[in-house]
């Protein structure tokens, strides 16, 4: 696919400010840091443009997301925004205005890409949306695994209100958390909601104070990186992948998923440490 202009060439700078994962990473709009061996903090960190998405933070998530695989130390990664106010505002309104049609179509399509990389991706993620998610923020909050958020954290799809739609997947994946009809409320209205609004209706797995908000997703993202790996990478392709199809193909990629955790050997020893009263001691294989 044909890049819009500068995509390359950012995409070169970016990469040689680059640090392999686990030791300091060095973005230019991403701050990664190992909260311990196993799970990571990364922040967008744009705070004057309320961390929107340009071009750069796209490249950089990509460059990100493509290296995990050299990783597999890492078992969980939390998502937030830097600063007090926002988690990501959007795509770069700034940088949008003069593309052509061309251009919005390869933009959308790029970052389309990298939210369902996100998706895919075999690390689980959690968004910490710890202030405004709109537009391209929730977008980016909705294609983690699931979205904790601070109870001052607000959320929109504001698009409609600059002449726009939802173009990182917005229109697709609110509906599949909270239902057709209230994804058209939020969608057609334009009008930003608090997150307590979020919670009500499945979009958020929990609100809480904004001090607690990143303890409590490394607690969470603790549990996460104590499970077996290879299962709870196998849990989330399960989900995924039946989630659109019909109920009876769902159940068939379950059990065929379910059946191959019994050809490692974390299965043994998940069931021995149990049979043993002990903690397992999950090695990835
Ligand atoms: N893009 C660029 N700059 C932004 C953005 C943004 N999305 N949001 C905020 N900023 C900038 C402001 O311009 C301002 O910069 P400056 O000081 O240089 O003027 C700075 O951040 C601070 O913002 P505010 O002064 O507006 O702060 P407030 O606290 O008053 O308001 C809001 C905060 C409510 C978040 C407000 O900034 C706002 O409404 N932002 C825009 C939200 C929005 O409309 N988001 C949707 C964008 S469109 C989109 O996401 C489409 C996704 C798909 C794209 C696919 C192809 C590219």
């Amino acid at each position: 696919m044909s890049r819009p202009d500068g995509w390359a060439e950012k995409s070169v700078a970016a990469s040689t400010n680059t640090k392999s994962l686990g030791q300091t990473m060095s973005f230019e709009s991403l701050n990664f840091e190992s909260l311990t061996a196993s799970v990571g903090l990364l922040k967008i960190n744009r705070p004057q443009a309320m961390n929107a998405l340009n071009r750069l933070v796209i490249n950089e998530l990509r460059q990100f997301f493509g290296s995990l695989d050299k990783h597999p130390q890492m078992r969980c990664l939390i998502l937030t925004g830097a600063g007090e106010k926002a988690f990501v505002a959007g795509a770069d309104i700034k940088e949008m205005a003069d593309y052509t049609q061309q251009q919005a179509r390869e933009m959308a399509e790029v970052g389309q890409s990298l939210f369902q990389t996100i998706e895919d991706c075999r690390l689980p993620t959690i968004a910490a949306v710890n202030g405004f998610a709109l537009g391209g923020g929730l977008e980016l909050a909705m294609s983690c695994d699931f979205m904790i958020a601070s109870k001052t954290a607000k959320f929109g799809l504001p698009e409609v209100s600059l002449g726009l739609i939802p173009g990182y997947g917005g229109t697709q994946r609110l509906s599949r958390y909270i239902g057709k009809s209230l994804a058209r409320m939020v969608t057609l209205t334009g009008d930003v909601y608090s997150a307590e609004q979020g919670v009500a209706w499945g979009l958020f797995g929990l609100a809480v104070d904004p001090a607690e908000l990143i303890p409590m997703c490394q607690k969470m993202a603790a549990s996460i990186a104590s499970r077996g790996p290879l299962a709870v990478g196998l849990a989330k392709q399960a989900i995924n992948s039946g989630y659109d199809q019909t109920q009876s193909e769902g159940l068939r990629i379950e059990a065929d998923l379910f059946s191959r955790t019994f050809v490692t050997s974390d299965h043994n020893e998940g069931i021995r440490a149990f049979i043993d009263r002990r903690p397992p001691q999950f090695k990835g294989v």
